[in-house]
């Protein structure tokens, strides 16, 4: 099945969809988002191996083919996950995850763009061979893995540096799901950079992770992607 609606709410309730997958990092920037300002919403699990991506129907909506999308089901459809987090950011302002003061402002963003622009792309590869879907030769695997840890060397300098300047900040949302892809993609990647596992470990006690992570969309993932580490460590 393509679109599966993931909603324990009545669909006429909810105010927004959220078209999206939950091992994209970018959608669950907006999926966090969502559950932070406290906004109704539906999740529209898009099947991505399955291309449902490219069917006119998510097109007509999304014309880029991808996720996250945020839609209103009517005349709103915003693709684009800072976008997205923009519009929510300022329609919504009572809980804001974005400092307002400067730079923390500026660093937050730059900081957080940085990771969804450089360096979540740069190991998209290893993890589509750490799902079987490709083949990389080892040399390939190497030099990906080189170019993370030199931008995960970056990112984590820069993390420890900002501190947590409001409660909740975008890069949180963004760093909970990508490092879970990186250590897929890279298993050693926890005990190479031991303090950005233990930031991990920290946004596991948000009330805000928890939420998203009791989600049914984003439970069916994990016990997905637990059958996978369990079935390469057998
Ligand atoms: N710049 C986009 C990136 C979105 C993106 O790369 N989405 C991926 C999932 S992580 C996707 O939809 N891939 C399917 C495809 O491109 O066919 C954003 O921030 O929303």
């Amino acid at each position: 099945m393509a679109f599966i609606c993931l909603s324990g709410l009545s669909k006429t309730m909810s105010q927004y969809k959220l078209y999206g997958h939950p091992v994209s990092p970018y959608s669950y920037l907006v999926h966090a988002a969502l559950v932070c300002k406290e906004i109704d919403f539906e999740y529209i699990y898009v099947d991505l191996t399955s291309g449902a991506q490219k069917k006119t129907e998510f097109l007509d909506l999304s014309p880029y083919g991808q996720v996250p999308l945020l839609s209103n089901g009517d005349d709103l459809n915003i693709y684009e996950s800072w976008a997205i987090f923009e519009y929510l950011e300022e329609t919504y302002p009572k809980i804001n995850m974005l400092p307002k003061e400067q730079p923390y402002r500026a660093i937050t963003r730059s900081l957080c763009l940085a990771l969804m622009t450089g360096i979540i792309p740069s190991f998209r590869e290893l993890f589509l061979h750490g799902l079987g879907r490709i083949q990389l030769p080892v040399e390939v695997q190497q030099n990906i893995i080189k170019s993370m840890t030199e931008k995960l060397t970056a990112f984590q300098a820069q993390r420890l540096t900002l501190g947590q300047p409001v409660v909740f900040c975008p890069i949180d949302a963004v760093f909970q799901q990508a490092w879970q892809n990186m250590c897929f993609a890279w298993p050693l990647a926890s005990e190479e950079f031991p303090q950005l596992q233990e930031y991990f470990e920290s946004l596991q006690e948000s009330p805000i992770i928890q939420t998203v992570e009791s989600h049914p969309a984003v439970k069916q993932v994990r016990e997905y992607f637990k059958g996978i580490i369990a079935a390469r460590t057998a």
